[in-house]
């Protein structure tokens, strides 16, 4: 990521000003929608609460997913204006990693904007990026929104679907065309959070450095250990453990702060 403000290195908050930068100059370059900055500042107030870390119920998410990533037969990164803002390289890096195809796909989607995330995507290296071409299209089944486009090279016939920011009917929609959804949401009870497979509770910019290390490391691991790890990992207790982590911290934060009773 670049650095478009200079932000002085010893400010307290200096790495989430470096983000907010990044994406205002997305938002401003067109690829990040309006409502993506508000959705990122919600991401924010998410992020604080857990006190910007990745927590251990995040890492376990993590090495479920990129279990699951590893034995998809058809895996695609589902990407849209704010994950390609602040992650394109790492989701390149991820994808040939996987062998997943890489789908641009918008909840506010105009075909301008479409064509400035693929260019986003090519600059940090993807070869291919399927999503932007209108002929090559198909209907996701039960979905309303502009997101029901889906390549038919892609998400339509992924096993495995991974989404960044996702919104909760489309996760819904998926999983009942039989896929695994993997998201990645700060907010531990968002719809998408609640549905999706495997939901790792974390920063889309911590998120997806640890899941390509986690990819390296078990990488060539047999498929039976691989499955264990999936078959270990039970999405509605981590989120209930993120949620425990978020209280905790809150009624220690107060403690310190003297705010309680
Ligand atoms: O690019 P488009 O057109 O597809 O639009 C994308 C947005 C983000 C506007 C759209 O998907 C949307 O409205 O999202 P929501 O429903 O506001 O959900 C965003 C979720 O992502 C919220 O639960 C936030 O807490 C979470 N979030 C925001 N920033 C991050 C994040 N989660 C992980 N990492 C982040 N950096």
């Amino acid at each position: 990521m670049k650095t478009p403000t200079k932000i002085p290195g010893n400010h307290p908050r200096a790495e989430s000003l470096r983000i907010r930068e990044n994406l205002v100059e997305a938002f401003e370059a067109g690829a990040v929608a309006r409502a993506g900055l508000i959705a990122h500042g919600r991401g924010e107030a998410f992020d604080y609460l857990l006190g910007e870390q990745t927590i251990q119920p995040a890492r376990e998410a993590i090495r479920a997913a990129a279990a699951l990533l590893l034995i998809a037969k058809r895996p695609v990164v589902s990407v849209n204006g704010n994950s390609a803002a602040l992650t394109a390289e790492e989701i390149v890096s991820l994808s040939e990693l996987v062998k997943a195809e890489i789908e641009v796909n918008i909840f506010y989607r105009t075909a301008e904007r479409e064509e400035i995330i693929e260019s986003l995507l090519v600059k940090a290296g993807a070869k291919k990026v399927l999503g932007v071409d209108e002929g090559n299209s198909a209907c996701i089944p039960e979905l309303e929104s502009k997101r029901r486009r889906v390549s038919t090279n892609g998400i339509l016939v992924a096993d495995v679907v991974l989404v960044p920011l996702e919104d909760g009917d489309r996760t819904e929609a998926l999983l009942k065309m039989g896929k695994k959804v993997i998201a990645i949401d700060l907010n531990p009870i968002s719809r998408t959070s609640q549905k999706a497979s495997i939901t790792v509770v974390d920063n889309l910019v911590r998120a997806m450095p640890e899941l390509i290390k986690e990819v390296k490391k078990l990488r060539q691991t047999k498929k039976a250990k691989l499955n264990a790890i999936i078959k270990q990992f039970d999405n509605r207790s981590n989120l209930q453990r993120c949620l425990s982590n978020i209280l905790e911290r809150l009624e220690r934060l107060a403690d310190e702060r003297g705010l309680t009773g």
